[in-house]
């Protein structure tokens, strides 16, 4: 193996923890399925501007490559003192944010599942993708009630007139450069695609950066709504499907920031005065714990005064802690908006 030299200004922290030392323990190693540290870090060396920098290519990379995987995670998940992660899917009832929609557009709850037994989107091969689009395709199609949908193919994106992936943003879109590196558009837009309810609350993505994004979204500020939708979808999936799990990181998933809850809820919410006092913003976002990313998803501008403002943290809370988080976050920079 040539040696793992990162560019100077590079940041990431898989350069961060990724000493001489721990190269020379890991480098040599390799998943039952043949997943290495050279294709785990590869996005981190080619992005210098990589936050993090690394990728899992299936669920046993981050038991062989704890030496790097656990610094990183205990890092980014911060207030993590020793890795263990407990699972809570149980509905919650939270008070409307914001009842006359004046300042939240829509809110949003997703999770990231994988399947055991596949390699994780990075390192999957063209007919395990097409074995997994198949096997979660016949079990989505047993959602029953207001879960009922239809699936559209990415690979029929440009042949279907009427295909709302055309005619909507459902936002399943070719991965950025830092996930092309890590290997996550290979063979796109082969068996990717969009699973959409018909009231269009609910949506999944399939080999999108992990196997599964379960979506669940309104045009409100009602979380809990949007959660118990989100905790129906899940439970139902999980009867047929064994989800990629790990008692010390909880549900695995590709990227390290996603491990634990796998959860990421956030709203879309105009801060028209607070866009020209950011440091207010910034402080109540840093006091809440919560993050900032652009109105059309991660690493774009923010349109409009719109920002798109979720938790930050997925491991080591619970699911109904980020949203009481969440919950408190939001009621705060509303009455900072109000404020000013
Ligand atoms: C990076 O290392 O910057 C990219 N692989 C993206 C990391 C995931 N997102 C994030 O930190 N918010």
């Amino acid at each position: 193996m040539n040696p793992i030299v990162f560019p100077k200004h590079a940041n990431s922290l898989v350069k961060k923890y990724l000493s001489q030392k721990v190269c020379t323990v890991l480098e040599h190693q390799k998943t039952d399925s043949g997943f290495t540290l050279a294709k785990a870090i590869n996005s981190g060396l080619k992005n210098p501007d990589s936050a993090i920098g690394i990728y899992a290519g299936d669920a046993q990379s981050y038991k062989t490559f704890s030496l790097i995987f656990d610094p990183v995670i205990s890092e980014y998940h911060k207030g993590v003192e020793t890795l263990k992660h407990e699972s809570d899917l149980t509905e919650i009832e939270l008070p409307c944010l914001d009842p006359e929609n004046k300042y939240i557009q829509s809110t949003r709850i997703r999770v990231a599942r994988n399947l055991k037994g596949f390699c994780f989107p990075c390192y999957m091969k063209l007919f395990e993708r097409r074995k997994l689009e198949k096997k979660i395709l016949s079990t989505l199609s047993s959602l029953t009630g207001n879960l009922k949908g239809s699936y559209y193919s990415l690979e029929l994106d440009d042949k279907e007139k009427l295909n709302p992936l055309k005619t909507k943003n459902l936002g399943f879109q070719k991965g950025d450069r830092f996930q092309d590196a890590a290997g996550i558009n290979s063979d796109f837009p082969k068996y990717r695609g969009v699973y959409l309810s018909f009231d269009e609350q609910l949506m999944v993505w399939i080999n999108e950066e992990d196997h599964l994004r379960i979506i669940s979204l309104e045009k409100s500020s009602d979380i809990s709504s949007v959660y118990k939708r989100l905790c129906q979808t899940v439970t139902a999936l999980n009867q047929s499907l064994d989800f990629a799990w790990d008692s010390t990181y909880g549900n695995l998933t590709s990227c390290p920031t996603n491990i634990g809850t796998a959860m990421r809820a956030g709203v879309h919410i105009q801060l028209e005065k607070l866009e020209k006092n950011k440091d207010i913003l910034f402080k109540l976002i840093k006091a809440y714990n919560l993050q900032i990313r652009g109105t059309c998803g991660e690493k774009t501008k923010i349109q409009n005064a719109v920002f798109d403002i979720s938790n930050y943290q997925r491991f080591g809370v619970s699911e109904s802690e980020i949203l009481l988080n969440l919950h408190a976050g939001l009621v705060a920079i509303i009455k900072a908006e109000q404020n000013l």
